[in-house]
């Protein structure tokens, strides 16, 4: 049996039709199906549905084999029994930094001031201030990460920004882009050699399906 571990959520409806080209069907949609294993139309293959901060934990203890998760959500994970084979191109964003219209984030960062950066980000953020040399406080949230600067909380944000609306109906602008975003095929390593036959076939189809 091979599981693969998906979140509900925007990732799922560009997930359903790749699956489908792989020719892996589920058996019902996982969106409106309060069941949390899910056979499908590929013999051996069930799906298995769980937060998306989760998809990494499941694979990386092997209770899934495979799994699709954002490259927000692997950075944070850290990656540790994972290979990344594949760029699946879907549920694109970008992760970037967020402040008050009318805040100077140029001149603050040019002056060394000590930023507060609210986020759920934490490594990425780390990571990203760190290389610049930028000196911040982080305050870790669970959401709604763009109250932050408009209740005090913080200076900036560090948030995947789409479209941009979430931003603007907020009063907020984008400072600084971090990272392009896109989710991504992970596999447990040890499943990747004991499995090899069941688990090749589908990376193909997958990667078939992508092009
Ligand atoms: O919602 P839940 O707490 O269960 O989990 P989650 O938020 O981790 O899951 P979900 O389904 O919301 O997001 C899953 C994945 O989708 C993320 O890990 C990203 O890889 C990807 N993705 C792509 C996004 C976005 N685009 C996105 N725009 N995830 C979140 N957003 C949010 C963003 O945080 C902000 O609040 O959408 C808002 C901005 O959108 P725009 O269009 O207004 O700019
Ligand atoms: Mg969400």
């Amino acid at each position: 049996m091979i599981s693969i571990a998906l979140s509900k959520g925007r990732i799922l409806d560009e997930t359903l039709p790749l699956l489908e080209a792989a020719g892996i069907v589920a058996s019902e949609n996982p969106d409106t199906s309060r069941k949390l294993i899910i056979t499908t139309s590929r013999a051996g293959v069930r799906l298995i549905i769980v937060r998306a901060t989760d998809v990494p934990t499941y694979v990386q203890y092997g209770a899934a084999d495979l799994g699709i998760a954002g490259s927000d959500i692997l950075v944070e994970h850290g990656g540790i029994g994972l290979y990344q084979p594949l760029d699946l191109k879907i549920a694109r964003c970008r992760l970037m930094v967020a402040v008050r219209k009318g805040f100077d984030y140029e001149r603050a960062v040019r002056q060394g001031a000590r930023l507060r950066v609210a986020t759920k980000y934490l490594q990425a953020a780390r990571e990203h201030f760190a290389a610049k040399g930028v000196h911040v406080d982080l305050i870790k949230l669970y959401g709604s990460m763009e109250l932050a600067p408009l209740t005090g909380l913080a200076d900036a944000i560090v948030d995947l920004v789409s479209t941009g609306n979430t931003l603007k109906a907020n009063a907020l602008v984008a400072a600084e882009e971090i990272a392009q975003i896109s989710a991504r095929l992970i596999v447990n390593q040890a499943a990747y050699k004991l499995k090899r036959s069941a688990v090749q076939p589908l990376l193909d189809a997958l990667t078939r399906a992508v092009k």
